[in-house]
């Protein structure tokens, strides 16, 4: 590696101004124009009507079960509160599969339903559930479930997954979360296993402000679903045992249906935006742009990235702390992984025999850098060229960051 001589300038050093003056967060961050906002906004206030399965909330499900190819869409208050829902829904009881390469809300969904949660680590390379761990980890113990996990716009090979499953008659279902508008082998996410769970979230492709999705072709699944949501939208009282507010806003339903609108469009920056960093990063070593798995259609809505410190210079955390210092939020998403997190970190598959190395190991190495409605090609331009900057630069901040702590 060769490194100038010249004191380079850069703001992780204290030598100059970050070179964004606002932080620059990732996420989608997606928002519709005032003009609409203001529209769909003052027709619900018009309306007088604001939740309970609101014609807003009936137009956006109706929308989602069409564009997911699925029998029902069933949207809720968030996809943590959706998890927990099918959980209870499925009436899974004690141990359930889940990888802990994901985010923190997938095993507290388990938590909350009362059940435990079983880690079960991934491939590496895949960054999802590995199913040949999956295969032995299911006969050697016995689960009521797995809950497998949707990751960057990719997918964890849901249908050979669901055949594994099947063997064993257990069910499975999907945390799609982050897989909203992706597509297997031409099939949508949203109709594999029992049901799957979508986050709307603003950091989503598909933002409704907060929210969530639930899809499943099952119909008894479906209105036990509706009967724990608990609203007006119960079309057949089923027996539940549990209730909660799960609704969905004519709000949050609003802010969806605009963004739906956009969708194709979202999606297409995201590509183009993932495809920027892609080339701009191709010579770059030490640093590999992870194309979303599994897909042949994703909806590209995050920028992740594996650091190799050997090769780029300075390990993931530096490098981190160098972006920020720039006033880039980039994010360690997941670190450390779920079975790290207290309470699951005293769980037997968090530890011993069953130790989850390659969870260990990637959650070292990822980072999410900004990809959105808030970064433009020159941002993207900028984040690139600061990031070769800091490979040339390496040994001189990894001393200075050394120090200083
Ligand atoms: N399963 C998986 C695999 C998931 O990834 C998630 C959520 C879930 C389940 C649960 O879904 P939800 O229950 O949330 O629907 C974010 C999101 O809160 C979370 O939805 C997401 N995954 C997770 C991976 O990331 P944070 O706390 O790291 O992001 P946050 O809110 O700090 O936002 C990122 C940046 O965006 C910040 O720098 C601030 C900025 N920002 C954020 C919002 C919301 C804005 O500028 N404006 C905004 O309105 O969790």
């Amino acid at each position: 590696m060769h490194e100038d001589s010249a004191a380079p300038r850069l703001a992780v050093l204290g030598n100059r101004p970050p070179a964004f003056s606002s932080p620059l967060p990732v996420g989608q961050l997606n928002f519709p124009s005032w003009e609409k906002y203001e529209q769909n906004f003052r027709a619900i206030f018009e309306r007088q009507y604001y939740t309970n399965q609101g014609p807003l909330t009936e137009e956006l499900e109706a929308k989602l079960a069409d564009r997911l190819g699925t029998r029902h869409a069933i949207c809720v208050t968030n996809a943590t509160l959706g998890l927990i829902m099918t959980a209870q829904a499925l009436g899974i009881e004690g141990k359930v599969i889940l990888p802990p390469f994901t985010f923190i809300a997938s095993a507290q969904s388990l938590l909350w339903a009362g059940l435990s949660p079983v880690f079960c680590d991934i491939d590496p390379a895949t960054h999802h559930l590995d199913p040949t761990r999956l295969t032995e980890l299911l006969d050697r113990n016995p689960v009521s479930a797995v809950l497998a996990v949707n990751l960057w716009g990719g997918s964890c090979n849901p249908p050979l997954l669901t055949d594994i499953c099947k063997a064993r008659h257990i069910p499975i279902y999907f945390d799609s979360a982050q897989a909203f508008g992706c597509k297997v082998a031409g099939r949508p996410v949203g109709g594999f296993g029992e049901a799957e769970v979508f986050s709307l979230h603003a950091t989503k492709i598909l933002s409704a402000g907060e929210g969530g999705c639930i899809s499943t072709n099952n119909d008894e699944l479906a209105e036990k679903l509706r009967n724990i949501r608990s609203s007006y939208g119960v079309r057949r009282p089923v027996e539940v045992t549990k209730t909660a507010n799960g609704r969905m806003s004519e709000a949050q339903a609003a802010m969806a249906l605009m963004n739906l609108e956009d969708f194709d469009d979202l999606a297409a920056r995201n590509r183009n935006q993932h495809e920027q960093y892609r080339k701009q990063l191709a010579d770059l070593p030490g640093i590999r742009v992870i194309e979303p798995h599994g897909v042949d259609v994703s909806n590209y809505q995050y920028l992740i990235c594996e650091i190799d410190p050997p090769s780029f210079g300075l390990d993931r955390n530096t490098l981190h702390q160098a972006l920020r210092a720039e006033n880039i939020l980039a994010r360690r998403y997941f670190s450390p992984g779920a079975h790290r997190c207290p309470p699951f970190n005293t769980l037997p598959s968090a530890a011993g025999q069953d130790a989850l190395l390659a969870t260990d190991a990637l959650s070292q190495r990822v980072l999410q850098l900004p990809l959105g409605a808030r970064v433009d090609s020159t941002a993207i331009e900028t984040i690139c060229a600061l990031l070769c900057e800091f490979h040339r630069h390496a040994p001189r901040i990894a001393a200075h960051c050394k120090d200083a702590r």
